[in-house]
């Protein structure tokens, strides 16, 4: 089989959790890996078992590279996939897609008309039972939506000498916590209930308002710390906690919260969908289950049973008998249906593929919501 030759811009937290999910797809060879140094890069390709190490414009110079995963800071998205494009290379971006909405505007321009394959890593989709939730409410299980519910909270930024380059907004953007982590509950909440979200009043808050940035290299997910001398105060102004009502385009309500500093929340994901027929809850940190709740009658928990659920959520199980679906299996998936497209010579058709529009999608909203806690107003989207 001729192996598609990707490479990976990017190998802080995220690219390596890319690298292994392709890893696991036996169309695709990781190739080449890029950072911001050609010695950096040469230490991690090392680190990673890769071959070949280059700076980003080395990289785009390589013509056996088809396709190249941008899971760089936020600010490098928009200059990176657009030089990507221009190359003639198919594009996976992590989110959120770029800072500015007329970037993110560009690049679904440049990707369509490039004909080139372009997604963004919304991999929650790609839960088999968040597939199952969207389906069941595509048939009519949920019936009308009545209300949405959503949280999401982690507490990797819990101690005030918890830093990464997301506290700056010269490199993250305006908002941390909502373009950061709020983007993923968003989009999982269009896609499965199917509506859009129409307006948004939102409160944010900063829990630390001084962090102690460390001044040595150190993992951001580690317990390890430094001494007193080598770490700096800084003030920080983007969001550890967000608050935010949600108007919807069938006239009913909804609210989510999202948080970086809710201790013993790693990283838990919860929607709960209120509708005509019955209610249903899933927790990311819970993968396989589903609660179904009813006005008369039993309430359920959906356990993965394959024979319980739709082929298109069983078609996303990568081990049939029931394999729980962690987080990594997520990006497998897609990554799967990216290089599927690859193959195929075109963008899939299908509305679950997360595309470049689906990332400007999500940084509309964001930014509408930056605005409306700014004035401290609802803000039509
Ligand atoms: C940090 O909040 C982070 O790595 C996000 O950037 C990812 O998108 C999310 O999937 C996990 O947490």
């Amino acid at each position: 089989m001729k192996r598609i030759k990707v490479a990976v811009v990017g190998t802080g937290f995220i690219g390596p959790a890319h690298i292994e999910a392709l890893r696991r797809l036996p169309n695709i060879e990781v190739a080449a890996l890029c950072e911001a140094t050609i010695e950096l890069a040469k230490e991690k390709a090392a680190g990673l078992g890769i071959d070949r190490a280059y700076t980003f414009d080395e990289l785009l110079q390589q013509q056996d590279i088809q396709s190249i995963h941008i899971c760089t800071p936020n600010f490098l998205h928009f200059s990176q996939a657009k030089a990507a494009l221009l190359a003639g290379k198919h594009v996976v971006c992590e989110k959120p897609l770029a800072t500015k909405i007329e970037e993110a505007e560009e690049l679904v321009k440049i990707a369509k008309e490039s004909g080139l394959v372009n997604a963004i890593h919304f991999n929650l989709r790609y839960y088999p039972l968040v597939r199952q939730m969207r389906v069941m409410r595509e048939k009519g299980d949920l019936g009308e939506i009545y209300s949405v519910l959503g949280s999401y909270l982690q507490d990797w930024l819990f101690f005030q000498t918890d830093y990464n380059w997301r506290l700056e907004p010269d490199k993250s953007g305006e908002s941390r916590a909502i373009a950061d982590i709020g983007s993923h509950l968003l989009d999982v909440i269009e896609y499965v209930t199917g509506l859009e979200i129409t307006e948004v009043m939102a409160d944010f808050s900063t829990v630390h308002k001084k962090r102690l940035k460390p001044l040595k290299r150190i993992e951001t997910y580690s317990t390890n710390t430094l001494s007193a001398a080598d770490y700096e105060e800084v003030p920080i102004n983007t969001e550890d906690h967000a608050n935010v009502l949600l108007r919807f385009s069938n006239g009913n309500k909804g609210s989510v919260t999202v948080s970086q500093v809710a201790a013993g929340r790693k990283n838990r994901l919860n929607v709960e969908i209120g509708g005509s027929k019955s209610n249903i809850e899933w927790n990311s940190e819970r993968p396989n289950e589903i609660w179904v709740g009813k006005r008369d009658g039993a309430n359920q928990v959906l356990m993965k049973d394959p024979s319980l659920f739709y082929s298109e959520a069983v078609s996303l199980i990568s081990f049939p008998g029931g394999h729980n679906e962690g987080f990594p299996d997520t990006s497998k998936q897609l990554f799967k249906e990216v290089y599927a497209a690859v193959e195929a010579g075109k963008q899939p058709a299908n509305p679950t593929f997360p595309t470049f529009a689906d990332g400007l999608r999500e940084l509309v909203i964001c930014e509408r919501i930056i605005e409306s806690h700014k004035k401290q107003a609802w803000v039509k989207v």
